[in-house]
């Protein structure tokens, strides 16, 4: 692998400095931002993470901020999900759909207030549309980016390190709910949440020069507790099935090809822009759909998809692989036709490296 040249395109984050004093050792580019990927080695960082507590830089998140009289209105317009009933301090998973029911993005987003939404997207640049709409409709709003990075804490001991520096107020925190707390004089939504399947909470660092002062009291406050820099780790994600756009799912899959049906509530989500699309889609269900697999023997470490055959005939594809120390398989995310997405299917995948043997999974790994 290459270097990447720095430059006002590939933007850094508040906490880049802290992320390269602790070792990064590889970064992928997310909403025109550095994402670490590495620090000590993929394996290394998965069992820290699964024992201990690691600190994520996950500024890449980016939020898109609605404001005004309209901001409700306009997050209806872009989700299936029904967010009637949601209050203030409470997270959605949210897919967001086009007017087909193509998936622009599967951002959390956090109601504020009743006229302030933060949406924390996923690699997209969705503020392109949400700022069309928001003309197109001459709707009474501001859509911005503020300067907010979200900081993950994740792992099990994630609930005493966040305790110790925003108090003990914080284990009462629900999962997809969040608060407010005092971070040297700047008040920062804290939520349990985050793209790990260990547990614990994102930190929404409200203004850049609070970064490395965040960073580094979450490092001072977790010596005790073995606390690492860390970053979403390939393994963990792909054993507890947390999808990433762009990779396992595309414009060119609507929600429930995602597996993401139980977030739509398509026919109560009045004033969806994609509803329509996907109530036609939805009666019929999809015919392609996202499954674990599990891939014997060794395969590469590199992008796909990878085609997935049935003797010889394309049935899908593998879109994110890799080998899994706890459970002693490779473990993998891929979009499979109904003809062979029933659980116990034997099926190859043909990887960079040659043909190997695969198995469609009834459930992800934890
Ligand atoms: N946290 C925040 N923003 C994000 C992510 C995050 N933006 C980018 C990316 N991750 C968006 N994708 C996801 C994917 C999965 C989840 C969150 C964001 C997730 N899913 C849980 C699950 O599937 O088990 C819980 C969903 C639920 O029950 O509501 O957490 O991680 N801020």
């Amino acid at each position: 692998m290459v270097a990447l040249s720095p430059s006002r395109r590939l933007r850094r984050t508040p906490f880049s400095q802290g992320v390269e004093a602790a070792g990064v050792k590889a970064y992928t580019v997310y909403n025109h931002m550095l994402l670490p990927t590495v620090f000590r080695s993929v394996q290394e960082d998965y069992h820290h993470l699964k024992s201990a507590v690691q600190v994520w830089d996950v500024s890449c998140e980016r939020q898109i901020e609605l404001r005004g009289p309209d901001a409700s209105r306009l997050m209806q317009m872009l989700t299936p999900r029904d967010l009637s009933a949601m209050l203030p301090g409470q997270c959605y998973y949210v897919p967001i759909v086009d007017e087909t029911g193509g998936m622009l993005n599967d951002p959390v987003a956090l109601k504020v207030a009743e006229d302030r939404w933060w949406i924390s997207i996923a690699d997209s640049d969705l503020l392109f549309w949400v700022k069309g709409l928001a003309y197109g409709y001459r709707l009474d709003v501001l859509v911005d980016e503020p300067d907010i990075s979200p900081l993950g804490v994740q792992g099990p001991r994630a609930d005493d390190l966040v305790a110790a520096v925003f108090g003990d107020a914080i284990r009462n925190i629900k999962f997809f709910r969040f608060g407010w707390f005092n971070f040297e004089g700047t008040s920062m939504a804290v939520a349990r949440s985050g793209y790990s399947k260990q547990g614990g909470f994102e930190i929404y660092c409200d203004g850049s020069h609070n970064g490395m002062p965040l960073w580094n009291a979450l490092m001072e406050a977790g010596k005790a507790l073995d606390v690492h820099a860390g970053c979403p780790n390939l393994i963990e994600r792909i054993e507890g099935g947390l999808l990433s756009f762009g990779n396992d799912m595309t414009r060119e899959n609507t929600p429930h090809e995602a597996g993401l049906g139980r977030f739509c509530s398509t026919r109560t989500a009045i004033g969806c822009v994609g509803r329509d699309a996907l109530l036609r889609v939805a009666k019929e269900g999809p015919t392609q759909q996202i499954r674990p697999i599990a891939i014997e023997g060794v395969i590469p470490a590199c992008e796909g998809p990878w085609p997935l055959l049935a003797g010889d005939k394309r049935v899908g594809q593998v879109t994110s692989a890799a080998a899994s120390p706890d459970y002693k398989t490779n473990v993998a995310i891929g979009m499979v036709r109904m003809t062979h997405w029933d659980a116990g299917t034997p099926l190859h995948v043909q990887t960079p490296d040659g043909l190997r043997d695969a198995v469609v999974q009834e459930n992800f790994w934890n």
